[in-house]
């Protein structure tokens, strides 16, 4: 299991939301239906690398459910100061989900980087979805931060923030929590289509283009590039981070 117990007695404590969050995923994730871990072998479970004589560590946890192909949820820390989390639930193409995923980004001087978004994979989110996401009280983050380019991916809905204080940081968690209840509802009432239908061929191409432009981010990669090389964090970005769904 991750996670955040194998650290403790280091020297890094966690960031409170970066805990909440990980426990708020957690709790989401154990109602899907028919959720089993996936084993992953020693090396990418737990991985060390040192950057500029600072340590890396990531923890990676992977899931299968009814409906999703790939429930992915890391952890990395690396040095003193930064701490990722990470995680994207990848739907099954057969069923008419979106692809949820989270980012967050602690640096010494607190939360960089909040990023939450159900991505289509149509030409736009479900219409269940769009209905439910109707509800949200949509807070007013103080400072929002602009994509980049590849970042077209994401839904009208993305929020791509820095939390300005503990009821920012509070009001994300919230956010985050809103979505995995739509993603959750939505799910347990979702049929799969055929694996041959036009809809799936189409939604197995958009996940796809997905994992291409996430490849984009070089942010992610000069992290994994500096702490280990680029020849590895092109394998990790492109098998374990962002590996494209198996041909249909
Ligand atoms: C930004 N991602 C970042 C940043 C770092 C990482 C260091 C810059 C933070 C900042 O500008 O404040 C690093 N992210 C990582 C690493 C991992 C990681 C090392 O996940 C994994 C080991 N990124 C995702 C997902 C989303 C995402 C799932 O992995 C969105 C759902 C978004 N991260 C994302 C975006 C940026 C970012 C949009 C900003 C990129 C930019 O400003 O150019």
């Amino acid at each position: 299991m991750i996670v955040l117990h194998s650290l403790s007695g280091s020297s890094n404590e966690f960031h409170p939301l970066l805990v909440s969050l990980s426990e708020l995923i957690i709790e989401h994730r154990s109602h899907l239906p028919e959720l089993r871990l996936l084993t992953l072998e020693p090396s990418l479970q737990e991985i060390s690398g040192s950057i500029e004589g600072e340590e890396l560590f990531i923890q990676n946890e992977l899931h299968i459910s009814r409906g999703m192909r790939k429930l992915h949820l890391e952890i990395a820390i690396i040095g003193e100061e930064m701490q990722i989390l990470h995680c994207v639930f990848f739907p099954d193409p057969c069923f008419d989900l979106p692809i949820f995923g989270v980012d967050l980004v602690v640096g010494s001087i607190g939360v960089t980087a909040a990023i939450v978004d159900l991505s289509p994979v149509g030409d736009d989110l479900p219409e269940s979805i769009l209905q439910l996401m109707k509800d949200i009280n949509w807070p007013m983050f103080s400072q929002s931060r602009e994509l980049p380019d590849w970042g077209k991916i994401f839904s009208k809905y993305v929020q791509f923030i820095r939390p300005s204080g503990l009821k920012e940081e509070n009001q994300f968690l919230e956010l985050v929590d809103q979505y995995l209840k739509i993603l959750v509802k939505t799910l347990a009432s979702t049929s799969p289509c055929s694996p041959f239908s036009l809809t799936t061929i189409e939604r197995h191409r958009q996940q796809v283009e997905y994992c291409v432009q996430q490849k984009r981010n070089d942010k992610t990669r000069n992290v994994l590039a500096k702490a280990f090389n680029s020849a590895w964090a092109d394998r990790y970005l492109n098998e374990i981070l962002f590996d494209e769904p198996v041909q249909l």
